[in-house]
């Protein structure tokens, strides 16, 4: 745990009590603060209760003037699409609202660094999709090369549950837009953008609010090195503003374009990772038989993992070691099994069509089991993708509008992942894919993605 410095002796809300809160609650308490907890559930409460924590409501401007700052957690509003009553209230009583992030970046630094050969690094990572990859992907190069390493953040343990940093470690965070647009301090050593597609945007107004969320990483973070993926404008964008002098401290990230223009970038060319520096290939990495990271879209994260591995001066040939013995991250285009020649893959974290679209383009003969709570749009978007697909299942709530939408694909209703994944299980032939990749959330079925997933492997 990292002990929050900055608010000994006083009294701190921290509102909404799951993995952030509880983790919040603890490192304020270890660095001599008197936490306030709160969350609308009565059950979160219980708990926080029976972990010693003081249980009190703070939602009107009376009672929360009594509140030297407030903490909130990553899932609660603070905007959009409109601020949680007690968030609003700390707000009227000019009580400083921050969340975990910008409480871990005021606290994980200390004194003992000043003894170390190295000081500790914090890589954070963000974009639409492909974090959690890279992130863990980064991770485990690190520590295939013997660098210490710590993993945290949205990928699912809360920051301030790392533990103090040891010499020359590097903290690799993920980050979502939730945590970036409120953290009132933001100091990576190293900032990833990887893409922008459209997500949470009730959360923030927009697409815009949405960009502007992860872009205060970067604007706000000042990070000594800045990896941007530029297959979309924004990147462009980002990347434009970030450069500074010479250009050797943005490195571009692509692989959809071949990045030999000036300054320092790595890009992917028929299966290959390209390093360029200073109008000349300076690495490479043949990324063809590495079976953790398949598709298109693991090659991105594998551009931004190798971009930050040498940026902290590891070896083209250690980096692509790391990579071809990542095993791939749960939910994601998992290989979940093997036998008579089909594939299965897990990828129920693709909650929205974009990243069914990319765990499509990684396969081919692909048997697509699809479908749950559908969002804008639906699937329409993955038509230029649908000669992938031998027979498509569908379940779940969304299962006759994506029917309609799969027109002349085959496919039928299964209505159950349990009867999709027998139907497809009966009809695939060697070379086959049996892929999960629902394009939806999967609130209508299951607790939520991971539990999709894991009841999709217990099937196979
Ligand atoms: N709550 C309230 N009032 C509300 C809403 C929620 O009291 O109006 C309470 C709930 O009752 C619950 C608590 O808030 O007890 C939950 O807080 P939370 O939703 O922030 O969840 P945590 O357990 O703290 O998990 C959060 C991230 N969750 C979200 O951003 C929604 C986790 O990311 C992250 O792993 C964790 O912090 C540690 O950093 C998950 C996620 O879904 C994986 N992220 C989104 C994504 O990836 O798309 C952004």
């Amino acid at each position: 745990m990292i002990p929050v410095k900055g608010y000994s002796g006083k009294r701190v809300g921290v509102l909404g009590l799951g993995r952030t809160g509880l983790a919040t609650a603890a490192a304020l308490a270890a660095g001599g603060a008197t936490p306030v907890c709160w969350d609308d559930n009565p059950a979160s409460r219980a708990l926080a209760e029976v972990e010693g924590f003081e249980v009190e409501d703070f939602s009107r401007p009376r009672e929360a003037e009594a509140l030297d700052a407030l903490v909130t957690s990553p899932g609660i509003a603070h905007l959009y699409p409109e601020a949680h009553p007690a968030i609003q209230a700390a707000w009227e009583a000019r009580v400083p609202v921050d969340n975990d992030i910008g409480l871990f970046f005021q606290s994980f630094a200390s004194d003992e660094w000043d003894g170390f050969d190295r000081y500790p690094k914090v890589v954070c990572i963000t974009g639409s999709n492909g974090k959690s990859t890279t992130s863990s992907l980064l991770h485990h190069i690190l520590q295939h090369a013997r660098r210490p390493s710590q993993l945290g953040g949205n990928i699912g343990k809360a920051v301030l549950s790392l533990e103090p940093a040891v010499d020359g470690e590097v903290a690799v965070i993920e980050l979502s837009s939730y945590q970036t647009e409120l953290a009132r301090t933001l100091q990576p050593d190293v900032a990833v953008f990887l893409n922008l597609s459209p997500d949470h945007l009730d959360r923030h107004g927009g697409l815009g609010g949405y960009f502007a969320a992860k872009k205060r990483l970067f604007t706000q973070g000042g990070p000594e090195r800045a990896i941007i993926g530029v297959d979309e404008p924004e990147g462009w964008y980002l990347s434009n503003v970030m450069e500074e002098g010479a250009g050797n401290n943005v490195i571009r990230i692509s692989t959809t374009r071949q990045l030999k223009g000036k300054g320092w970038s790595v890009f992917t060319r028929k299966g290959f990772l390209v390093e360029w520096r200073k109008g000349r290939q300076v690495g490479s990495v043949d990324m063809r038989a590495m079976e953790g990271l398949p598709g298109v879209h693991n090659q991105q994260n594998a551009c931004a993992a190798y971009a930050v591995c040498r940026h902290l001066g590891l070896a083209p040939k250690v980096i692509e070691a790391g990579m071809a013995s990542y095993g791939g991250l749960r939910h994601r285009c998992q290989l979940v099994g093997r036998k008579d020649g089909v594939l299965f893959v897990n990828n129920s974290k693709a909650t929205n069509a974009d990243a069914a679209g990319k765990a499509l383009l990684a396969f081919e003969n692909i048997h697509w089991i699809a479908g749950g709570q559908a969002k804008d749009g639906g699937i329409a978007g993955l038509s230029r993708m649908f000669g992938r697909v031998k027979r498509a299942y569908l379940i779940g709530e969304s299962a006759e509008g994506f029917s309609t939408q799969l027109g002349d694909v085959p496919h039928e209703i299964s209505g159950t992942l349990e009867v999709a994944v027998r139907a497809a299980k009966a009809q695939a032939e060697a070379g086959d894919v049996i892929l999960l990749a629902p394009a939806c959330a999967s609130f209508d079925q299951f607790d939520n993605f991971e539990a999709r997933g894991e009841a999709f492997e217990a099937l196979i």
